[in-house]
């Protein structure tokens, strides 16, 4: 049989590909963006192999020592392209109203014209022939476990082998998906590109990419298209892309929350297990709670990982909420990850993984500041010579200058967590008992407070505060709301989002269960000397116990303006030395200080006045009523 070609493209698909509306678009994707090749992936560990030599002999990974970090590798990527670019994200909906305030909109006709048709004054489209002379990946993928119906498909187009590999561990990947797919299942279709084409015979960079990015989200259409990154968020489409900005659209729609959460079980000395959804900001501790071991002072007790970053959480006509972690890998922070801080995390990561801007060791293996002892000589992640003396001749603001970029990452399969949660692949996800809202707060917020209801809970989500990290670009320790930790996720406007958390109340209520508990944290108080006072970690089980009391009905905490927070005598202190002041100092709530915090709220609820749900605002006014006395 002949192949479609299309000049010179051979388009054939394989055989177990039939679906005609993929095929189509595959051919008019080929048609605009113009590679060199199309490879249709099928997730075989075969082809991963193959993929990591290919980006091995391309000079993009480095192969770690086999010994020490078996099948590991390790990719530096270009200095302007290490994290997620907030101000290059577009919600791109017909009506601006619906992208809201707080995200990047532009018309979607505007956008397309932009991308992918090109410009009144001749100007060509970004995507017009941005693949030349790479390869086009197709990569097939199921958010979710394959078949259930709490997950998604998805097929990422891309020109980067990093990205097909990547996906392969962040995502079930592979031939199976166009088997659940079918001829006529739908898909979410991604474009990426790395935005750097290839003229013949010119030579490949190690990175490439493009200074202009575009993370750009069609919602009523379900599109995503991205130009010019190669880095995370921006570039594996499944992730936030898909998994959040494109599913919390889903979710308003057909009633169901995509949430920017880590999902975990936790199972008491007599058994009985409790399923807690935390949602924080990024780089703030998700994959650390998620793999949480469990103190001493605490037999017995047992934290299990489902998911470390994203929940689908869709409610049961058994009354509850149940909750799947879309994706299959864990894409976590590697500087601080040591271990102490996360030792099941430590063991994740012995071998099969994929570190990106890392250091490098002389004996091929990877460093990053908080991991040990700093080498006498390793490789930054630029590829320069680094040692501790070059560190603190190139400080900046007293910082010696890191071996390894704050955002740098590992990529690496859920089943390589020794603590993976027996239930993290059921199709019908896990009933959840609690939902758990964090920021990182330096002052103000108490260590942990049990809101009082299903709507103080949603306020207090929705006025969460967090001071920004590396893992966005921009000035990092500033405080910026981010509500529910979705600011730069929610794929729809905010104030219509806080909505949709409020009617859940109603729905789960007309089914008849208990609502899931809701819960404050701020592991990250510091005391006079700036320092962080609470311990974290591990000892962050202290916090959850007095948690699950509360579900339990066993604590009963002590009412404030915020809502109910524990006693010092609630907390089991068995194995810490952690004295009444010090926990006065993490828990205290300072007057003043509320003051200027609900005052930010009112900011944010100004910014958002537009749909804004009335409880909220008049939560606040309860609020600064009593503050007032
Ligand atoms: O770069 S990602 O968006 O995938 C990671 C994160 O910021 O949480
Ligand atoms: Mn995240």
């Amino acid at each position: 049989m002949n192949s479609p070609t299309l000049q010179g493209l051979n388009l054939r698909a394989p055989d177990y590909v039939k679906n005609p509306r993929l095929l189509a678009w595959v051919a008019d994707m080929a048609a605009l963006c113009k590679p060199a090749a199309i490879h249709w992936c099928d997730g075989s560990d075969e082809e991963y192999r193959r993929l990591c030599q290919v980006l091995v002999d391309a000079g993009v990974f480095v192969k770690l020592n086999q010994a020490k970090r078996p099948d590991s590798f390790l990719a530096c990527s270009d200095p302007s392209d290490v994290a997620r670019v907030e101000d290059r994200t577009y919600i791109c909906s017909e009506k601006k109203e619906n992208a809201g305030p707080t995200n990047n909109w532009m018309a979607p006709a505007e956008m397309r014209a932009l991308l992918q048709t090109g410009q009144a004054d001749g100007k060509p489209a970004l995507f017009d022939g941005c693949m030349k002379g790479r390869t086009m990946y197709v990569v097939p993928f199921s958010m979710g476990p394959l078949g259930s119906h709490i997950s998604h498909i998805g097929v990422e187009l891309s020109d980067s082998a990093y990205v097909a590999v990547n996906m392969k561990i962040m995502t079930r990947m592979g031939r199976a998906v166009y088997d659940v797919m079918g001829e006529k299942g739908s898909f979410v279709p991604c474009v990426h590109t790395v935005g750097a084409p290839l003229q013949a015979g010119q030579a490949d960079v190690k990175w490439p990419c493009n200074k202009t990015k575009y993370i750009v989200h069609y919602p009523e259409t379900q599109e995503i298209w991205s130009y010019g990154s190669g880095y995370g968020g921006n570039a594996l489409l499944g992730k936030k892309c898909f998994a959040l900005r494109i599913a919390s659209n889903m979710g308003r729609d057909q009633g169901w929350l995509a949430e920017h959460m880590l999902i975990l079980g936790v199972t008491n000395p007599a058994g009985k297990k409790y399923h807690i959804a935390a949602a924080f900001p990024s780089a703030c501790g998700k994959t650390n709670f998620s793999m949480l071991v469990p103190p001493e002072g605490f037999p017995g007790w047992k934290v299990t990982t489902i998911g470390d970053d994203i929940a689908w959480i869709k409610p049961h006509a058994d009354g509850r909420l149940y909750a799947i972690n879309p994706e299959a890998g864990y894409f976590g922070v590697a500087p601080g990850t040591n271990s102490h801080t996360n030792p099941n995390c430590m063991a994740s990561l012995n071998r099969d993984v994929i570190f990106t801007n890392v250091a490098l060791t002389d004996d091929g293996d990877v460093w990053w500041e908080g991991l040990s002892e700093a080498p006498a000589h390793c490789i930054d992640w630029q590829g320069k010579d680094w040692t501790p003396a070059i560190a603190a001749a190139n400080a900046v603001d007293g910082k010696p200058k890191p071996a390894a970029h704050p955002n740098s990452r590992f990529t690496v399969a859920a089943t390589n967590n020794p603590v993976l949660d027996r239930d993290w692949d059921n199709a019908n996800g896990v009933a959840i008992d609690a939902f758990i809202f964090g920021g990182r707060r330096s002052t103000t917020v108490p260590l942990v407070t049990q809101a009082r209801n299903w709507m103080e809970g949603v306020y207090m989500a929705a006025t969460m505060g967090s001071e920004t990290t590396a893992a966005m670009v921009g000035a990092q320790g500033v405080v910026r709301r981010d509500p529910f930790a979705m600011l730069p996720f929610c794929g729809y406007n905010m104030a219509d989002y806080f909505q949709h958390w409020l009617d859940m109340e109603h729905k789960l209520e007309s089914l008849g269960h208990t609502l899931p508990k809701i819960f404050c944290v701020n592991w990250f108080r510091k005391g006079a000397d700036g320092k962080f006072v609470w311990p974290g970690y591990g000892e962050n089980m202290r916090a959850l116990k007095w948690m699950i009391d509360c579900i339990e009905g066993q604590a009963k905490g002590e009412d404030n303006l915020f809502g109910i927070s524990p006693t010092y005598e609630e907390i089991n202190w068995s194995g810490l030395d952690f004295t009444r002041e010090q926990f006065d100092t993490v828990s205290h709530m300072d007057p003043a200080a509320w003051q200027h915090e609900l005052a930010l709220h009112g900011e944010l609820f100004q910014q958002l006045a537009h749909h804004l749900p009335t409880e909220l605002t008049d939560t606040r006014e309860r609020m600064l009523k009593r503050l007032a006395g």
